[in-house]
């Protein structure tokens, strides 16, 4: 995009310390402002990381920075929502759907096996899907998805088109979704929150889209999970570069759903 300067906005927040010295992780979150905008994007962070039901923060940090690179403009991928009865309806979906969109059944298990050993991770881990390796080897911290986000005059327009109710938690996670499933080494990604009050997750890809499931765990639990399928990658850093440094911004028309 041409013209005025962009800036990535960024929080994270936690509880009885930072993050780096053992801290519970509270809250994250992920803005592109212009220089205008700078702290209405910063507001909206502070207030998304003071109220938040993982608890009240006691180290948070919002960070701004220029962002050099050129933004890609990326359509949002196709929401459908699948109302399930029980967690164990929801987690089965999630492994069909995983699987339809191209991750073998024994990689499946093998990320329940990983989702089991690394309960308190923060960021993404990333699976391989040929050999059931973690190709992140951050431990606790995972991988973060950076600079990223959909203006809200773009957002509200493709909700009211959708008749889908406008929640940032959505929009949130359909532009991580959508940033990371736009690489073409991203086979597919499953997720659900750590949030203990929200009980809805997904699994997305580019071929079947963001597929909404509305129990993938119980009210109270605050165990989230967060994983990239990926295939076929010949250098780890390069997409991890690609998911923590490439700027994108979700932009939808009429015309996409046509
Ligand atoms: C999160 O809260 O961090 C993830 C939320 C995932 C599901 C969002 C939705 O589609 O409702
Ligand atoms: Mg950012
Ligand atoms: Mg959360
Ligand atoms: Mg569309």
């Amino acid at each position: 995009m041409q013209g005025d300067p962009f800036y990535s906005v960024r929080m994270r927040a936690a509880k009885h310390n930072s993050h780096e010295n053992g801290g519970k992780h509270i809250s994250g979150g992920e803005m592109i402002s212009t220089y205008d905008t700078i702290k209405y994007a910063v507001n909206e962070l502070v207030e998304k990381a003071i109220t938040h039901s993982r608890g009240k923060p006691d180290f948070f940090q919002v960070q701004v920075e220029l962002i050099h690179e050129p933004i890609n403009l990326v359509k949002p991928l196709e929401v459908q929502t699948n109302e399930v009865e029980s967690v164990e309806c929801g987690q089965a979906l999630a492994r069909r759907i995983l699987e339809n969109s191209g991750v073998p059944k024994r990689i499946v298990e093998k990320a329940y096996e990983v989702i089991a050993e690394c309960s308190s991770i923060r960021g993404a881990i990333l699976l391989d899907i040929q050999t059931g390796q973690r190709l992140d080897n951050w431990n606790e911290k995972g991988v973060r998805v950076s600079r990223m986000d959909w203006l809200p005059s773009n957002f509200e327009k493709w909700a009211i088109h959708q008749h889908i109710p406008p929640s940032s938690r959505l929009k949130e996670a359909l532009v991580l979704a959508t940033k990371v499933c736009d690489h073409p080494a991203t086979i597919a990604e499953l997720c659900w929150s750590d949030d203990p009050d929200y009980i809805t997750g997904y699994v997305a890809s580019k071929k079947i889209g963001y597929q909404r499931i509305t129990r993938l765990k119980e009210y109270g639990d605050e165990q989230g999970c967060r994983i990239f399928f990926v295939d076929g990658i010949q250098n780890v850093s390069t997409y991890i570069s690609y998911l923590e440094k490439q700027p994108i911004l979700i932009q939808w028309g009429e015309d996409d759903d046509r």
